[in-house]
């Protein structure tokens, strides 16, 4: 992450702030600057404090188990220049699992705010966040440096319009490497399979780049704590009817740490759990769905 912007480091847990309503939080911050939340105090705030206050926020959620290799990359390439220009302040939290690697540590070191999760499961990290965080945009991003998370500003703008934003490899370019065939294969019976019982024309349901407005975030009910947890957002999403885009991206080849999904197995439990999600759906309501795809 670069060092313009203001990071968070290892003890700036979000917990805190998670349980804090918007009055508390603006207490705590001007009691933290030395000023008295009362009106009667008239503190002197400067023109930098009054912007930085008025800035809208963006959580991007890394989740991570064993990805020393890559995730000092994908912190880095969060461009927060870039989206500070665009009236973005952003904090990176790095959600991590059981790690026995370096992970933490260069999580921290790169600025990051760091979440511990053992609980196994990408799922059960994703959930954990959504919980701890409390910011006007979010983006999810995988830690294995395979999603262009140089694209955070471009899918903050289109999320002004549109509730949710999905980075589609399918309707983009895949790497020489980066995708098996049966992997493709099975993205894309999965895609048909959420395009059939959730009526939307979504192309890469298991994606690992997706953006959100805050409120979103707030009305997912999510249960799904491993790689289910992309097709629980998206029946989340048709459950509440939220307002979705896809836009074309390159997934670029993990590198040689492993991956920790298995195909066949991974892809019938994703499989297993949208079936599952849509027949609870029906019984309760009817799922309502419009979702809209975008071109670059
Ligand atoms: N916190 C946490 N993160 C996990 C866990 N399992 C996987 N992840 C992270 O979730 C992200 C996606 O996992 P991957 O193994 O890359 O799965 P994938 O991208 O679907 O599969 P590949 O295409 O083979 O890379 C990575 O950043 C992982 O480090 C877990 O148990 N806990
Ligand atoms: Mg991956």
């Amino acid at each position: 992450m670069q060092k313009s912007v203001r990071s968070c480091g290892p003890n700036a847990t979000v917990n805190e702030h998670a349980e804090l309503d918007a009055a508390e939080l603006s207490k705590r911050r001007a009691n933290r600057r030395g000023l008295s939340a009362e009106p009667s105090a008239a503190p002197t705030i400067s023109h930098d404090q009054r912007i930085d206050e008025a800035m809208e926020t963006l959580a991007v959620v890394i989740p991570t188990l064993n990805e020393e290799r890559s995730i000092g990359t994908v912190i880095d390439g969060v461009p927060v220049d870039d989206l500070l220009k665009n009236g973005l302040k952003t904090v990176v939290y790095v959600i991590d699992g059981r790690s026995t690697d370096t992970t933490r540590e260069i999580a921290i070191d790169k600025g990051a705010t760091l979440i511990l999760e053992e609980r196994q499961g990408k799922g059960a990290a994703i959930q954990t966040a959504f919980k701890s965080i409390n910011a006007d945009y979010a983006i999810m991003v995988d830690g294995d440096d395979t999603y262009p998370i140089d694209l955070a500003t471009e899918i903050t703008c289109l999320l002004k319009k549109y509730d949710v934003v999905i980075g589609s490899r399918l309707k983009g370019t895949i790497e020489p490497g980066a995708m098996t065939t049966l992997n493709v294969v099975g993205n894309k019976l999965l895609s048909l399979l959420a395009r059939l019982l959730f009526n939307v024309q979504i192309s890469d349901v298991c994606s690992g780049l997706w953006g959100y407005r805050g409120q979103v975030i707030r009305g997912l009910k999510l249960s799904a704590e491993g790689f289910a947890i992309e097709v629980d957002m998206l029946a989340e999403c048709a459950r509440n009817g939220f307002h979705m885009a896809e836009i074309p991206i390159t997934y670029r080849a993990r590198r040689e740490n492993p991956a920790k999904l298995s195909s066949v197995r991974d892809g019938l439990r994703i499989g297993t759990f949208l079936i599952r999600k849509y027949l609870r759906q029906k019984r309760t309501r009817n799922v309502r769905f419009h979702a809209k795809n975008i071109e670059r």
